[in-house]
């Protein structure tokens, strides 16, 4: 049987306990069809990216091995969301649960639904830390490194809340 592909999920919240939802989402990636969570960075707290006026976020990052097709997994993703009671609102808005699909394979698309490697990711510190807290020598499809990219972004706010350090 083939290898399945590795995937890279961005989990994001910002309402009704953000916390509760990153966990849950967390296990429930684990649930999906043909796919197994490997991995999950430490959980950061982050100011909002976009519109100021809402709470800050919780986010992480996941790494998944998957038999599905990026489609299948986005179809899988968006349907988990929807079971979060996430309601699509303005672009960038307060939301329970966000998941963007970040990396699949060296995969390079652009289609109307997915657009590979996620649009924003190589400017989002939530998004770099925390992949490169799990895979620093990582390389976009293009080569660049996922832990020199994040080394060039400002922090803005992004701090580890889980796990808490040891005292
Ligand atoms: N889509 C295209 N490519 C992808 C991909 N790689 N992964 C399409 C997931 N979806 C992808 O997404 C809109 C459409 O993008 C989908 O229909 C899908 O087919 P959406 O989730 O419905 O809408 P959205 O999330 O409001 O828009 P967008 O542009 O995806 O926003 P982002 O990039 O998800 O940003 N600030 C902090 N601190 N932390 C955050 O997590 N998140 C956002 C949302 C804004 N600010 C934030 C955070
Ligand atoms: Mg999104």
């Amino acid at each position: 049987m083939n290898r399945p592909h590795r995937a890279w999920i961005g989990l994001g919240s910002n309402l009704d306990d953000p916390h509760g939802h990153i966990e849950r989402a967390l296990a429930e990636l684990d649930g999906l069809p043909l796919t197994r969570r490997l991995r999950a960075s430490p959980r950061y707290a982050s100011r909002p990216v976009g519109p100021a006026d809402q709470p800050d976020f919780v986010n992480a990052v996941a790494e998944l091995a998957t038999r599905l097709s990026p489609l299948a997994l986005l179809d899988q993703l968006q349907a988990l969301e929807q079971r979060h009671g996430r309601v699509r609102g303005r672009r960038w808005g307060p939301r329970t649960l966000d998941l963007d699909l970040l990396l699949f394979d060296t995969h390079d698309i652009e289609i109307p639904r997915l657009t590979l490697p996620h649009a924003e990711m190589t400017r989002r510190a939530f998004v770099l830390v925390p992949l490169a807290d799990l895979e620093p020598r990582l390389r976009l499809p293009d080569g660049r490194e996922v832990a020199s990219l994040a080394a060039t972004l400002a922090p803005d706010g992004l701090r580890q809340v889980l796990p808490e350090a040891p005292q």
